[in-house]
């Protein structure tokens, strides 16, 4: 039997590279995307050997690197069947009359502008088969708000917006739409909204036991894998030790 196709965008890192591992340990074969092109080419050796990987770099923002990536992608790679839009990234955390307009931007264009680019390139394939599967990374973001959270939620909440409308509108042609949000899971995540400040972002996960991205890849593999009959359309998963978007017991 053919393998199935699982398009998985961010998976450079974090939550997308370990469900660009989950979803192969399945049997898919992989498109994986990202910016560094150094460690798309290092992702072959973490896959089983018979598993087809193909790479595409590009940077979700510019519209038109995602339409020539997506429309280039030879014929025996097209029928994409799991498209998993995780790329993403906060930037910065401050208060909203002291934020700036590149990090709002940067968050806007990636969080929400990327996921859509990608997703219109890859719905028509999906609408063709009657057949599809969704996966978009939310956030607890994207169900709260917190304390300088501002923009990033802002963009995570239209994430969910968008989720939820993208179930609505495919609804017609058989295609499952899931979103998972996450609460603290540790990746590569606050080094890049802490601008690279490592003391920093370490300090987010101490005291704790965070969610790793593995937890978060073999929910998602569980939500794909499900009978045609079932969508898990929404979960929120945290680590044991938080209870909300703001309360984390650090004394365990
Ligand atoms: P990482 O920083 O480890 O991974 C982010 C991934 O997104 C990288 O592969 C990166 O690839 C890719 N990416 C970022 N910007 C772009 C861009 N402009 N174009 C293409 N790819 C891009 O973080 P996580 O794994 O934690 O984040 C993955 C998703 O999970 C994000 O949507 C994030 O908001 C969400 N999330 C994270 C949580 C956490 O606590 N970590 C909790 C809830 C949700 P590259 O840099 O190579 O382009
Ligand atoms: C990432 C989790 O709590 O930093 O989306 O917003 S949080």
């Amino acid at each position: 039997m053919e393998r199935k196709i699982a398009l998985v965008t961010g998976a450079t890192s974090g939550i997308g590279k370990a469900t660009a591992i989950a979803l192969s340990n399945l049997g898919y074969n992989i498109i994986a995307t990202g910016r560094r092109k150094d460690r798309l080419e290092i992702l072959k050796a973490e896959l089983p050997d018979d598993i087809g990987l193909l790479t595409l770099c590009f940077d979700v923002r510019d519209k038109e690197a995602v339409k020539k990536a997506i429309s280039g992608i030879p014929d025996q790679w097209r029928d994409i069947d799991v498209l998993i839009n995780n790329a993403g990234n906060a930037h910065g955390m401050d208060p909203i009359q002291s934020g700036s307009l590149e990090d709002w931007d940067a968050m806007i264009d990636i969080n929400v502008k990327g996921l859509l680019y990608v997703s219109h390139e890859i719905m028509p394939i999906m609408i063709k088969r009657k057949s599809g599967i969704i996966v978009n990374i939310g956030s607890i973001a994207g169900k709260e708000v917190y304390p300088n959270g501002n923009v990033y939620c802002g963009s995570k909440h239209a994430v969910d917006a968008i989720t939820n409308g993208m179930r609505i509108d495919l609804n017609p042609f058989g295609i499952k739409v899931i979103g998972i949000h996450p609460g603290l899971v540790k990746t590569e995540f606050s080094l890049v909204r802490f601008k690279g400040d490592a003391n920093k972002s370490d300090t987010v996960y101490q005291g704790f036991e965070p969610l790793l991205p593995e937890d978060v890849a073999e929910t998602i593999a569980f939500a794909v894998s499900r009978p045609k009959h079932v969508v898990l359309a929404d979960i929120v998963m945290f680590p044991t030790a938080q209870a909300s978007a703001t309360i984390v017991n650090k004394n365990q």
